[in-house]
């Protein structure tokens, strides 16, 4: 499928999906959000992909929200129109893993687009920031949640108040990001990453997502008691009788998503 925001390239069982609106330091208009959207549904639809990579070029992941295209809009027009609404909660629903691999700016929404992603890897020159304060609004799909989640209170009050942006050494620090690397190295660290979680049983992989994922909902009793049910509802599987067997067996499991 062609779209006229994104690239999409789907190799060994990875699809990368690749912001593409260079004109504007890949802000996100409603035309990439809903792109964006239909190719996650597209890579959770097609078999041969197991994790996906979202990236943007080297100078932006995504400079935020399309400031032009949202600064002729109305309140009744966002909020009758839930702008965005539909998109995230489509977002949110891909099962599979997806790794954020961000070079350069990730303000406003591109932050956020990151932190919705499950793993976040950035080059040495990426930047974070929840700007929207200078606009006179505010973070609108998450920001001012998973930031707080990600890096704790005072920081995600400092980066929502004053406007200003973090470095990758910062962001790691503070555990917004898993890994920093040099910028030329990214995509291969992004798809070394997607790699090895394609090797993996898929329906492990979708426990471990769906479970982690939790920690972020519920409470602490509430989430070990998913955990502990998710634990046991997988000796059901014959990926989980491979596994095991091929540890003890001083051999390389076979998985085969059952
Ligand atoms: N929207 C629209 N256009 C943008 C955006 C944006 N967010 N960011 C950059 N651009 C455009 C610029 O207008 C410019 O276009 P042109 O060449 O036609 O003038 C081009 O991209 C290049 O930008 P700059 O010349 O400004 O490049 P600099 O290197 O000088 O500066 C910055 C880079 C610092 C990133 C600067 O562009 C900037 O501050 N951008 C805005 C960052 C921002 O405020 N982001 C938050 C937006 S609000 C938001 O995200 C709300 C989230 C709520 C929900 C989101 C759902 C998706």
């Amino acid at each position: 499928m062609g779209y006229e925001t994104l690239n999409v390239e789907t190799s060994n069982h990875v699809a990368v999906i690749r912001l593409d609106r260079p004109e504007a330091l890949n802000a996100i208009s409603s035309t990439l959000l809903g792109e964006l959207a239909k190719a996650l549904k597209a890579a959770q639809a097609n078999d041969k992909v197991r994790c996906i990579v979202l990236t943007g070029s080297e100078k932006a992941f995504a400079a935020g929200a399309d400031i032009r295209e949202m600064s002729e809009k109305s309140f009744v027009d966002v909020f009758m129109g839930d702008l965005f609404g539909d998109e995230v909660d489509q977002f949110l629903r891909i099962r599979k893993p997806i790794i954020a691999a961000v070079a350069g700016y990730a303000l406003g929404g591109g932050c956020e687009l990151a932190m919705m992603c499950d793993i976040i890897i950035a080059a040495d020159t990426a930047k974070f920031g929840q700007p929207e304060i200078n606009l006179g609004v505010i973070a609108g799909i998450g920001g001012t949640q998973r930031l707080t989640r990600a890096v704790g209170k005072a920081k995600s009050m400092d980066m929502h108040l004053t406007g200003r942006f973090m470095d990758a050494a910062e962001a790691e620090k503070a555990g917004l990001v898993s890994r920093v690397v040099p910028a030329k190295k990214l995509m291969d660290e992004a798809m070394g990453a997607a790699g090895k979680i394609a090797e993996k049983s898929m329906v492990t992989v979708t426990a471990i997502k769906e479970a982690v994922n939790q920690s972020q909902e519920v409470g602490l009793s509430d989430g070990l008691l998913f955990e502990k049910r998710m634990f046991h509802a997988l000796f059901n599987t014959e990926d989980r009788v491979e596994g095991m067997k091929a540890f003890v067996e001083k051999r390389e499991p076979q998985f085969r998503d059952r």
